[in-house]
C-alpha cells in the first residue's frame, strides 16, 4: 500500500510538471483527489484492514493527499504567473514608436464652390440664410407664383412627402421665409441642397445644390441686378470676364433673364468648356414678381427687388472641367482629393 501511495505521489508530480494550463491541473486534481480519484479508491478499500493498519495507512494517505494538494496549488500559481506575464507582453506599449499618420480629409468640390460664391456675395453685403430641405408645397410653389397647374409641381418631377409637404426643388423657399419675416432692405443669399425626381445621368442628379440671392429695397431696378451679377462674375471667374443677359421666363420674376459669362477657359475664342461658343450660361435672374413680394407682405408700391439662382454643381463642373455630375457623388476618394 505504501508503495502504491508513493507511486501515486510520483505520478501526480510528473503529470503536474507536464501540465501547461490551469485546466489541465484541475483535471489532474480530479484524477487523483476527486470522488473517483486514485487516492479516494485506496481510502475506500481500507475496510478490510485492522484498526491499527487502517490508522497508519489513513495517516499516510492523508499526508499524500496534502502533498498533492500543495503541488497542485504551486503549479496553479506558477501557471497563473506565466499567463499574466504573457498578457503583460501583449499589452506592452512602445511609447517611442512613431504615431500613425492622421489622414486629413479634403473639402468636397461642391463645398469649395459654395464657399467661393458665398465669399463674393458676403463681400457685397449679402447675408447668408438657410432653411429646411423639407418644405411646404406653399413656400416651394404657391408663394413663388407657380400656378396650380405648373408642370414643376407634377409628382413625377417633385419628391412629395404628402399633399402639403415636399423636398424643396430649389432654395427659393428660404427667401420666401425671409420675405415673410423681414422688412426691406433685404439682401440675402441662400445656398443649399435641392431635390428633383431626375434619373441620374451626366448632367442630372436627384440631389443637387443651388445658391439663390434676393435683394428688396426702395428703387431697386434691373440696373442693380446687372451691376451686382456682373461684379459677381468678375470676382468669381476673373476681372476680364464679360457678361451678357438673355431674356428668359420664370414664374417668380418679371422680367426674367439668363446670364452668360465669357468663357473663363478660353477667354471667348471657343473651346471644349464653352462648346465653341465663347459663352457659358451661369445663372437665371429677374425682377421679383409683385405676386411673390405680396405673399411676403411687402408693399409693392414702395419696394421692388431682384433675385437670381444658380446651380452649384454646374459651376463646379465648369470650373474643374468635370464632365459627369455623378463623379461628385460616388465618394471615390481618388477623385474627391484632387480639389484642395
Ligand atoms: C435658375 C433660376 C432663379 C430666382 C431663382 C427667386 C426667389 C424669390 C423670388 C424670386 Cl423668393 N425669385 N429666385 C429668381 C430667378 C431665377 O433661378 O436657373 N436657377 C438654377
Amino acid at each position: 500500500m505504501q508503495e502504491r501511495l508513493k507511486n501515486i505521489l510520483e505520478d501526480a508530480k510528473k503529470k503536474l510538471e507536464e501540465a501547461v494550463s490551469v485546466d489541465e491541473t484541475e483535471n489532474i486534481r480530479v484524477r487523483f483527489l476527486g470522488k473517483k480519484g486514485e487516492l479516494t479508491e485506496i481510502l475506500k478499500s481500507m475496510g478490510s484492514l485492522t484498526p491499527e493498519e487502517r490508522k497508519q495507512l489513513g495517516q499516510e494517505a492523508n499526508k499524500t493527499k496534502q502533498q498533492i494538494e500543495e503541488l497542485l496549488q504551486e503549479k496553479k500559481e506558477a501557471l497563473k504567473a506565466i499567463a499574466q506575464q504573457a498578457k503583460f507582453r501583449m499589452e506592452k506599449i512602445d511609447v517611442t514608436e512613431p504615431a500613425k499618420e492622421i489622414k486629413v480629409g479634403t473639402k468636397h468640390p461642391v463645398t469649395i464652390t459654395i464657399e467661393e460664391i458665398a465669399k463674393v456675395f458676403k463681400s457685397m453685403g449679402f447675408t447668408l440664410t438657410e432653411g429646411p430641405e423639407v418644405e411646404t408645397v406653399f413656400n416651394n410653389f404657391d408663394a413663388l407664383n407657380a400656378g396650380p397647374y405648373h408642370p414643376a409641381r407634377d409628382w413625377t418631377d417633385t419628391f412629395y412627402v404628402n399633399d402639403e409637404v415636399l423636398l424643396r426643388t430649389q432654395t427659393s423657399p428660404v427667401q420666401v421665409r425671409t420675405l415673410k419675416a423681414q422688412e426691406p432692405p433685404i439682401r440675402v443669399f441662400a445656398p443649399g441642397r435641392c431635390f428633383r425626381c431626375d434619373t441620374p445621368d451626366a448632367t442630372h442628379s436627384p440631389m443637387f445644390h443651388q445658391v439663390e440671392g434676393l435683394v428688396v429695397d426702395e428703387g431697386i431696378t434691373m440696373a442693380d441686378l446687372k451691376g451686382v451679377l456682373d461684379s459677381f462674375a468678375k470676382q468669381m471667374f476673373g476681372e476680364e470676364t464679360k457678361t451678357k443677359f438673355r431674356p428668359h421666363h420664370f414664374p417668380f420674376t418679371e422680367p426674367s433673364a439668363e446670364m452668360d459669362v465669357s468663357c473663363f477657359k478660353c477667354g471667348g475664342r471657343g473651346c471644349r468648356v464653352c462648346k465653341g461658343s465663347g459663352w457659358i450660361e451661369i445663372l437665371g435672374c429677374g425682377m421679383v414678381h409683385p405676386n411673390v413680394l405680396k405673399v411676403g407682405g411687402i408693399d409693392t408700391e414702395k419696394y421692388t427687388g431682384f433675385a437670381f439662382g444658380m446651380g452649384v454643381e454646374r459651376v463646379a463642373m465648369l470650373k474643374y472641367e468635370i464632365d459627369d455630375i455623378r463623379l461628385l457623388y460616388e465618394n471615390d476618394m481618388r477623385f474627391i482629393e484632387q480639389f484642395k
